[in-house]
């Protein structure tokens, strides 16, 4: 079996050797072009020269959950796209996500800015009740982050395309639910794919649809995000702060707004990295399935565009 290995971005020599561990007999080698045609490919952002070469094989491997970058080329139409299917993305997200709320909600960056000026003050606690939070995306991640805040006691609202049960949980599906949705929410947390659908759908309208005060947390993608309409939210004070770990252009470019903005939090497209000991294992197993003909998770649906 032939595995060829695409990524941009990414230090290949650990994978090579973790993907030849773990497949042995296996002939896995770095796309170069020309390169003779593989079995599966493993990839993260390649060139359309690489798909258009490499037009056989069976499963191109996303080494990341999102695959609007992939979905942006020409795929040779018989091949299978598959992401990754949490693969130790979830619980750091729920990490940051929680952390993120807390932070906000507790005041910590305020307690934090009096001690370092050496006040000893107190603010007057705030309510759970008062802080709903909005969840877009109730997938692989957004339901983890949603299970996980609920752990802290905050109503949780969610929302997705298809009508979702899940504990702890008040579930809007559909274009036709949102404004609600928005509307019960004054923190809103961002884990949407981006598609055709959801680009820009952070906008004036749906942010200012927000309780007042609202608080944003995008860790999902930058073109989410209508950059122009939060930084205008901010200035009038619907929009009390952002936390914000992608974005439009990454590395964000130097003079952007967002850089030292007093109540923007930045994160340098961290909060959940791919890992890799986890991913090759994931991507190995569902090569064995494939093999022996058994259904894999985290297949592409490619017309949706997740
Ligand atoms: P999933 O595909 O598992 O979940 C996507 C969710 O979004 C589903 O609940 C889906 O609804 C919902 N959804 C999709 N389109 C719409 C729509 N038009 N309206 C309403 N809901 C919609 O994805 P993951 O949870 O694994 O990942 C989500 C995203 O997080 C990735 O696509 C990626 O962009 C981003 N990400 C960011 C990382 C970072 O470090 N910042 C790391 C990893 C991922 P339904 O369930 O009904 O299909
Ligand atoms: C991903 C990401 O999609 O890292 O996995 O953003």
């Amino acid at each position: 079996m032939k595995i060829t290995f695409c990524c941009t971005d990414t230090k290949a020599e650990p994978w090579l050797q973790g993907l030849a561990a773990a497949l042995p007999g296996a002939d896995v080698s770095m796309w170069q072009p020309g390169a003779p045609q593989a079995d599966y490919a493993v990839v993260w952002a390649p060139p359309q020269q690489f798909m258009d070469e490499q037009a056989g094989v069976k499963a191109l491997f996303n080494i990341g959950a999102g695959v609007d970058a992939l979905l942006q080329l020409r795929l040779p139409p018989d091949a299978l796209v598959v992401r990754l299917d949490d693969a130790g993305m979830a619980v750091q997200m729920a990490e940051y996500v929680c952390h993120a709320v807390i932070r906000h909600f507790r005041e910590f960056d305020g307690y934090e800015a009096d001690t370092k000026a050496g006040r000893w003050g107190y603010r007057k606690p705030r309510l759970r009740s008062d802080f709903p939070i909005g969840v877009m995306g109730l997938g692989v991640l957004g339901e983890r982050v949603a299970r996980a805040l609920a752990q802290f006691e905050f109503p949780i609202n969610g929302w997705s395309r298809s009508p979702k049960a899940i504990d702890g949980v008040r579930a809007f599906a559909g274009a036709e639910q949102f404004h609600s949705f928005l509307a019960a929410s004054r923190v809103l947390v961002n884990l949407l794919p981006l598609t055709p659908e959801t680009a820009n759908v952070m906008n004036q309208d749906t942010l200012g649809r927000l309780l007042p005060g609202g608080y944003v947390i995008n860790v999902a993608r930058g073109a989410h995000l209508v950059d122009g309409d939060l930084l205008a939210l901010l200035a009038s004070g619907h929009v009390a702060g952002a936390t914000l770990d992608v974005f439009r252009t990454e590395p964000l470019p130097a003079d952007h707004a967002f850089w030292g903005h007093p109540r923007i939090i930045l994160t340098p497209h961290t909060s959940a990295r791919t890992l890799r000991e986890e991913s090759i294992a994931q991507i190995v197993g569902k090569i064995g399935a494939l093999a022996r003909g058994e259904p894999i998770a985290g297949i592409v649906n490619a017309g949706r565009g997740y």
